[in-house]
């Protein structure tokens, strides 16, 4: 037992040895549960929806995790050493807000239960991150909180090995259902952290049988335990009502070598008289005369949203149980050495420091004296070699791409289970567990997670990159191969519609650097984007350098800057473009400009930012000449934000095709040539 886990046992056993007496234990224990079952009941009947039949049957796991083993202190929700709750299985949302207000997270008011599901409440129908103190992770599309865990799991061990088990030594805990385990990203979860040996993992399996059409056995037939075992898990199995076999696998589980997996075989709405063990409990409010029945089975008799003072006074106690243990970590960490402190304190704040700014200054000058015309994908290695340098809170991976996707660098040693001071992950071929376990980082804080993979593959990654934008979480993905610039791998893996699609995800920021000077700007805006997930879409192939001159200015700050002024006059056209089709509207301007047309170059490197720009500043960028004309390779959707639903596009329509890339640059027309075509063509008509 560490020093801090033998003062909250001090603390919890203490409490419980003056609240409880040995004989009342069990009793005391199920007036508790039944604290957070009529409280379920009486939310989701007051709203007319939601689920009251899995936090009616777990109701006994959650009440020996938070009164006997959980480190908490509800009276500061931010506290970064404590334990962390997952509650994967999202709809049972009325679970985790019972057990915060009746653990005594201030916000958490018998009120805003009585709102639960309703506009503004603190209550939403799932648990949303940064709406309610004490919500770990927004969870509600299964499968994801179990992957968030398994990376605040990576995020506790790696920040452990930096800064010493004084400061950093929690556990992650989750509550996972049937549901949560059927989904694919589980696999790649359990995989992963049975791999990395996550012993200060564990798991809590709602093991019913039931999902929402009805028995589990309509449609899985998995052993969970020997599924766990098989990748590296200790798993075990135990009655998920009583309160003993809880906390001895719970104890057991916290001496563990390897991550834990407890399935504890529940009835789902406990409680309730013709529902309990049905999936009637499962998702709609159980309606006046099952409530009354419930609550005489349970022998509860107080009023709806009405904890008697006796039940709640060990609920409250055991949300305070942690206090002693914060001072104490507090004391710790403000004995640490000044500098680590610091350190520390920063990375936690997620302040990226200032030797950011001179990191990127140093690339891009370097870059001035020395022009690279390198696939972006290397000019990010080079970037990062700088930048990994300068923010140690920045762990790299690769979802079995590594040298594909150049997010390694040389200085950088894998973190794996023998040594968890590492900073490059090797996910595996894990898109979507890499992507959720990033989230999981993300959230748990200090550390700001990036990874690899194709651009085509963001779909695997979608519903993960998808709740980091919804929770404002800062996680950085380099997505390499970014279009039929990628070649003779064909259509399979040419990205054609994933940059649309993942420009339509708000709060998500995707940067399309054209040379090697903008991959740095746009991994300094990546970074610094604090408040949300970034893409970087990569190329493979080689392009020029267009940005000579060192500019100490971020031009891609404004998520589009015209990169060339048109030649003798005013532009009668304007070139939209990203990446590497940049230098095609270069070449393409110039061609204009042999046969009198005088054009402009303008770079997009961003949508969002552009979009987000005052609107004087954005009409500037995007300006007044007549023909507006873009060129992506991918397809048009989107740009008509910039060129107008009149303006021209060059691009792609349909999939790709397997060749070597310039012939397919040809075959698909996005050529210079077709480009000043295109815009002579469109003047004429004019
Ligand atoms: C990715 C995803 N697919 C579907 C759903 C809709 N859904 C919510 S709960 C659930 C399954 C319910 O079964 P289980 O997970 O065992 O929960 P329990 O019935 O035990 O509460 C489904 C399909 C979802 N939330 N997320």
């Amino acid at each position: 037992m560490t020093m801090p886990d033998r003062l909250l046992a001090a603390s919890t056993n203490l409490a419980q040895a003056s609240r409880f007496g040995a004989a009342g234990q069990r009793a005391e224990h199920d007036r508790m549960a039944n604290a957070i079952r009529a409280l379920a009941m009486d939310a989701v009947e007051k709203a007319k929806s939601g689920h009251p039949g899995m936090p009616m049957g777990t109701a006994d796991m959650a009440t020996v995790l938070f009164t006997r083993f959980l480190k908490f202190d509800a009276a500061d929700p931010a506290w970064p050493d404590r334990d962390r709750f997952v509650l994967s299985a999202g709809h049972g949302s009325m679970l985790l807000y019972a057990l915060l207000h009746l653990t005594g997270y201030e916000k958490l008011t018998i009120e805003e239960l009585k709102k639960f599901r309703q506009l503004g409440s603190l209550t939403p129908g799932h648990p949303e991150y940064g709406h309610t103190p004490g919500v770990e992770t927004t969870t509600g599309p299964l499968g994801q909180g179990l992957a968030n865990a398994v990376g605040m799991a990576i995020a506790e061990r790696h920040l452990a090995a930096v800064f010493g088990a004084d400061v950093v030594d929690h556990t992650t805990y989750v509550l996972v259902s049937d549901g949560d385990l059927m989904e694919g990203i589980s696999q790649e979860a359990i995989a992963l952290a049975g791999h990395l040996k996550l012993n200060k993992l564990i798991v809590l399996f709602d093991d019913n049988g039931i999902s929402i059409d009805g028995p589990l056995s309509l449609a899985d037939s998995v052993d969970q335990v020997k599924r766990f075992e098989a990748a590296g898990w200790a798993a075990c199995r135990i009655d998920g009502h009583d309160p003993e076999q809880i906390a001895a696998a719970l104890e057991a589980a916290k001496k563990s070598a390897r991550p834990s997996l407890i399935a504890c075989r529940t009835v789902i709405g406990y409680g309730a008289p013709t529902k309990a063990g049905s999936e009637k409990s499962h998702g709609s409010a159980l309606g006046a005369a099952e409530i009354a029945g419930a609550r005489e089975k349970l022998g509860w008799s107080a009023p709806p949203f009405e904890t008697p003072a006796a039940i709640l006074a060990p609920w409250r106690a055991a949300g305070a149980r942690g206090k002693p243990v914060r001072l104490a970590w507090e004391m710790r960490l403000a004995a640490l050495d000044p500098n680590a402190r610091a350190e520390f304190e920063r990375r936690m704040r997620g302040n990226v420091s200032k030797a950011l700014d001179a990191a990127v200054a140093e690339v891009k000058q370097k870059l001035a004296a020395a022009p690279k015309d390198i696939a972006t994908r290397s000019a990010s290695e080079f970037a990062l070699e700088a930048l990994t340098a300068a923010l140690p809170e920045m762990i790299g991976g690769s979802a079995d791409l590594t040298g594909s996707n150049n997010t390694r660098v040389k200085a950088m040693e894998t973190l794996n289970a023998a040594d968890y001071a590492g900073r490059f992950i090797h996910y595996g071929v894990r898109e979507h567990g890499m992507a959720a376990a990033m989230n999981g980082m993300a959230l748990h804080g200090g550390i700001i997670p990036y990874s690899g993979t194709f651009l085509v593959f963001s779909d695997y990654c979608r519903p993960a990159i998808r709740l980091a934008a919804l929770m404002g979480q800062r996680v950085i993905h380099v997505m390499t191969h970014d279009s039929i610039g990628l070649g003779e791998d064909g259509p399979t893996h040419q990205p054609i519609e994933q940059l649309a699609a993942l420009r339509a995800i708000p709060n998500l920021k995707v940067f399309r650097p054209c040379d090697a000077v903008e991959t740095a700007e746009c991994w300094q805006l990546a970074l610094e984007n604090k408040s949300g997930p970034s893409v970087l879409a990569l190329t493979r192939q080689n392009v020029p350098q267009l940005r000579l001159a060192f500019d100490g200015q971020n031009r891609c700050a404004r998520g589009a800057y015209e990169l060339l002024a048109p030649e003798g006059g005013a532009a009668s056209v304007s070139l939209f473009a990203s990446g590497s089709e940049v230098a095609i509207a270069v070449a393409a301007q110039k061609l204009l400009a042999a046969q009198g047309v005088a054009a402009r170059v303008v770079s997009v490197p961003c949508f969002e930012l552009l979009l987000a720009a005052p609107a004087a500043e954005r009409a500037a960028i995007v300006g007044s000449a007549p023909v507006k004309l873009a060129v992506e390779a991918g397809i048009r959707q989107g740009w008509d934000a910039i060129i107008g639903s009149d303006g021209t596009f060059v691009g792609l329509s349909g999939f790709g095709a397997s060749a070597p890339f310039k012939q397919l640059y040809q075959y698909f027309g996005i050529t210079p040539e077709k480009v000043a075509e295109a815009a002579r063509a469109e003047l004429a008509r004019r």
